[in-house]
């Protein structure tokens, strides 16, 4: 995460892009480097896995497309980064969906708690059609979007107690992404919600600006928060993944054929993602509770789950919305 990596504003950022940018057009004869953002540190498995896709494009490019990734939030947040790669200043961003949330409604449903009952049920609803209209919703916003990355579970962390029914989060301030669902969510709890972007979590945990925050367990202890906030609730209310998008300007300028390549590319990264999170997700669980934080089980996930509610009603209200998470619904394990 961004602790210890100096952050640049999103203008600095801009002039380094539009200099790299340059830079590969003066190199076309000698390939191009697909540039890309990605809030997390280089061994986080987002990374690695778009660093993958980087190999297998120069692989079958001959050498000519290539990745050259930006890890550890130098440039920026993932609201930052986005509205770069949208206008074409980033060629690739890994981001979550949650930054999606406010400029495209379909992003919102994989957000829907408790609507994943299990992280094989999130991988089997998106890797079919309910997941390919919601990548092909992000084209009009001046995005593609390549693929879907596995994100786990998210639960709480908080400073103060272990969490084990909705009456523990009274008036706890929590902090969430930038997107209004995850704000209703908490407010719904009956805490307070403060929005902010991920570097910034760690911070406000150690100052007290927030007694908490909310997220899958890599993330909890590759940003260190487990050391500011040692008490971990397992609600698992939240299962949305990762996505891969690209610029839509930068998309254009492939030959059919690249595109073919950059597509499958990113696709045939993912089974390599999902084995390294797997992977990733068992070291970071065993790293944060030999480090003493307290690990609860929540018995009466029902409680989150009947306040949480109200959520669905609030932001489904499409007939597209309606029909995908019917359709996701249909594909849990218990349908
Ligand atoms: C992580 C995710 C990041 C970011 C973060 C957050 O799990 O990988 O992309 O969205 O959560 O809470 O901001």
């Amino acid at each position: 995460m961004m602790r210890g990596i100096p952050v640049i504003s999103r203008r600095q950022a801009l002039i380094s892009m539009a200099a790299a940018t340059s830079l590969a057009a003066c190199n076309q004869s000698s390939g191009r480097d697909l540039l890309s953002a990605d809030s997390h540190p280089e061994e986080y498995p987002t990374v690695q896995a778009v660093k993958e896709m980087g190999r297998l494009l120069n692989e079958r490019s001959g050498g000519r497309l290539r990745i050259k990734m930006y890890a550890g939030g130098q440039l920026g947040s993932e609201r930052d980064t986005l509205e770069i790669t949208s206008f074409g200043g980033l060629d690739l961003n890994r981001v979550n969906l949650a930054p999606l949330n406010s400029i495209e409604p379909l992003t919102t449903i994989p957000a829907l708690p408790f609507l994943f009952s299990s992280t094989s049920h999130m991988r089997t609803a998106l890797d079919g059609p309910a997941g390919d209209r919601i990548l092909d919703s992000l084209a009009p916003h001046d995005l593609i979007g390549l693929c879907f990355y596995d994100s786990g579970e998210r639960s709480f962390y908080n400073t103060r107690k272990p969490i084990l029914s909705p009456d523990d989060m009274a008036g706890m301030k929590i902090r969430v992404p930038n997107s209004d669902l995850y704000v209703a969510m908490i407010k719904a709890l009956g805490a307070d919600a403060t929005p902010m972007s991920l570097g910034e979590v760690y911070q406000a945990l150690v100052q007290g600006v927030i007694d908490g925050a909310e997220n899958n367990w890599p993330s909890f202890e590759s940003g260190r928060h487990f050391e500011a906030a040692p008490f971990y609730s397992l609600t698992r209310h939240i299962i949305a993944p990762e996505v891969l998008v690209m610029s839509a300007s930068r998309w254009r300028k492939l030959s059919d054929s690249d595109k073919t390549l950059v597509q499958q590319s990113a696709r045939d990264s993912v089974p390599f993602m999902r084995k390294l999170w797997d992977e990733r997700v068992a070291e970071s669980r065993e790293k944060i509770i030999a480090a003493g934080v307290s690990v609860n089980e929540v018995a009466d996930l029902g409680a989150f789950q009947q306040k949480m509610r109200p959520v669905w009603d609030r932001f489904v209200r499409t007939d597209t919305q309606k029909e995908i998470v019917a359709e996701i619904e249909a594909l849990r394990p218990d349908a």
